[in-house]
């Protein structure tokens, strides 16, 4: 009977390690102001309310002509449901590489927050979990190589100037 409590206790233990872990999931990114005194987490359930668009497109960095169904939501739902309305930001990504993004490729151009390829979520061994992506096989305007370099894979930061 000790035993059997004792192990009851430690699976209760590891059940609570566990649902802690995943309450305490790392957002997919954050989008915050330059000053610091705005930031907002990009959590799953942020992504998930904020809809989300498929297209197939070629993706920058990769094997070139070859079309890949992309997922995510418009990259500008994101900055609507966040409340940030600037007209440029730097786009900052895990290995630190970053680049400005003026507004008008999120609200014009159509820009997505892609966490999906081909079906499977983008982690940070595939240029996840967040990548830019531009619906570049819609729009020719869109294979210029600026948008090509404004592509961030491993998206961390979302910074408003
Ligand atoms: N995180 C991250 N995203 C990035 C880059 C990078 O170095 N790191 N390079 C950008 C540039 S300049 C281009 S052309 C494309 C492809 O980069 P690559 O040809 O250097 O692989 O991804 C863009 N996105
Ligand atoms: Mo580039």
């Amino acid at each position: 009977m000790l035993s059997m409590t004792k192990s009851l206790a430690a699976f209760a233990v590891g059940l609570a390690l566990t649902c802690t872990t995943a309450l305490a999931a790392e957002p997919y990114f954050t989008i915050r102001s330059a000053d610091g005194a705005k930031t907002v987490e990009i959590t799953a359930e942020a992504i998930a309310k904020a809809g989300s668009v498929t297209f197939k497109t070629t993706l920058p960095g990769t094997d070139g002509e070859e079309l890949h169904e992309v997922r995510g939501p418009l990259m500008q739902s994101l900055l609507d449901q966040a409340g940030f309305a600037s007209a440029e930001y730097v786009a900052v990504a895990l290995d630190n590489y970053e680049i400005d993004v003026p507004a008008e490729d999120f609200t014009t151009l159509g820009a997505i927050a892609a966490v999906e390829v081909d079906g499977k979520p983008l982690t940070v061994r595939d240029k996840g979990p967040t990548w830019i992506v531009y619906p570049r096989s819609d729009n020719a305007a869109l294979t210029d190589p600026i948008y090509e370099s404004r592509s961030v894979w491993q998206l961390k930061e979302l910074v408003a100037k």
